[in-house]
């Protein structure tokens, strides 16, 4: 009896084990979060408004239709939104040279050259994700809304960032408590065509395969605070890398003022960190540089106790499963 106890649990734990084995398999990571849908969230500013909504339902089609190796789908933005995206775009960029880091103005100097990137268009994915391949060998995927956190952090070990198409809502475009195009196209694209930065983001997605549910909400808690809002020394001050902070006009000010508490990058104390999903953040983790914070989250990771350990093969951009017990 135990041993075939044991003979299933053994299956079990292969089929775990090569749950996210290819790239392909990122067809199946489609668990989204409904917490801040405009249709099922009375706050959310867009609640009210039936052609908001339609349209949201419109584009979320076109991300659940996807299959990876499809050509991205290209939005026709309407004027309203493009309005919008204008607002946000001229907002943030009068503040970016002195509060973003300088990988991030790299990034986005690079994308304004070359990537038609603009206050008068909202640049469509599937010229993004060209763009991000060659140079870091990222590329982009389109997801309907918010992901779990396991699927999520599952498409960076692949090098795959999924990104929302939908724009938010016009009432508000200084802050949004979820992802929306601006947040995708002004906060991530730009710090995702930083080699350094690009392995940091799959290095804490190939920590995430195959971690128990309380190691990947500490992953996803790590991510919260160093990708979405973290902040790092550079010369002598602090500035933004999170994109969180960098797509949001209101935050991003408010991070670099003396109002918020800062600790240093450590992660073990920042995986436990309770964070803010609705408003801005009281607390923020500053790096000393990338490099300090990839040695930290490797030695983190490192710790992760799981059955077995992984690494991408980018020549078949696909995760091999070693140590099999
Ligand atoms: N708050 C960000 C913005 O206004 O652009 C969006 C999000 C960041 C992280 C989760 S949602
Ligand atoms: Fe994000």
């Amino acid at each position: 009896k135990n041993f075939i106890v044991k003979h299933v649990l053994n299956a079990l734990i292969k089929i775990m084990q090569q749950r996210y084995f290819s790239i392909k398999d990122l067809d199946r990571c489609n668990m989204l979060i409904t917490k801040f849908d405009p249709d099922m969230d009375h706050d959310h500013p867009g609640y009210n408004d039936p052609e908001y909504r339609k349209r949201r339902t419109v584009i979320s089609e076109l991300a659940f239709r996807y299959k990876q190796g499809d050509p991205l789908p290209v939005v026709e933005y309407t004027a309203e939104e493009i309005s919008t995206w204008r607002q946000v775009y001229q907002q943030l960029r009068s503040i970016y040279p002195s509060l973003a880091c300088k990988q991030f103005l790299d990034g986005l100097q690079q994308l304004e050259k070359e990537c038609g990137y603009g206050e008068d268009r909202i640049p469509q994915l599937q010229e993004v994700s060209a763009f991000l391949k060659e140079r870091t060998g990222f590329q982009l995927r389109p997801v309907a809304g918010l992901l779990s956190a396991r699927d999520f952090l599952a498409s960076l070990a692949f090098r795959v960032f999924q990104c929302t198409q939908y724009i938010r809502h016009s009432s508000a475009p200084m802050h949004s408590p979820e992802p929306d195009c601006c947040h995708e196209l002004l906060g991530h694209i730009p710090m995702l065509a930083d080699k350094e930065f690009a392995q940091f983001s799959q290095e804490i997605g190939l920590a995430s395969l195959g971690a128990s549910d309380e190691d990947i909400e500490k992953l996803s808690t790590l991510y919260w605070f160093t990708v979405e809002f973290g902040l790092c020394k550079q010369n002598g001050a602090v500035k933004a890398y999170g994109a969180g902070l960098l797509s949001s006009y209101g935050e991003l000010v408010y991070a670099l003022s003396n109002e918020p508490e800062y600790k240093p990058f450590a992660p073990e104390e920042t995986a436990v960190q309770p964070y803010q999903d609705q408003t801005y953040q009281p607390v923020y983790f500053v790096s000393e540089s990338f490099e300090d914070a990839k040695m930290k989250l490797r030695k983190y990771s490192a710790n992760i106790k799981r059955p077995f350990t992984v690494r991408y093969d980018p020549f078949t951009c696909s995760v091999e499963v070693l140590d099999q017990p």
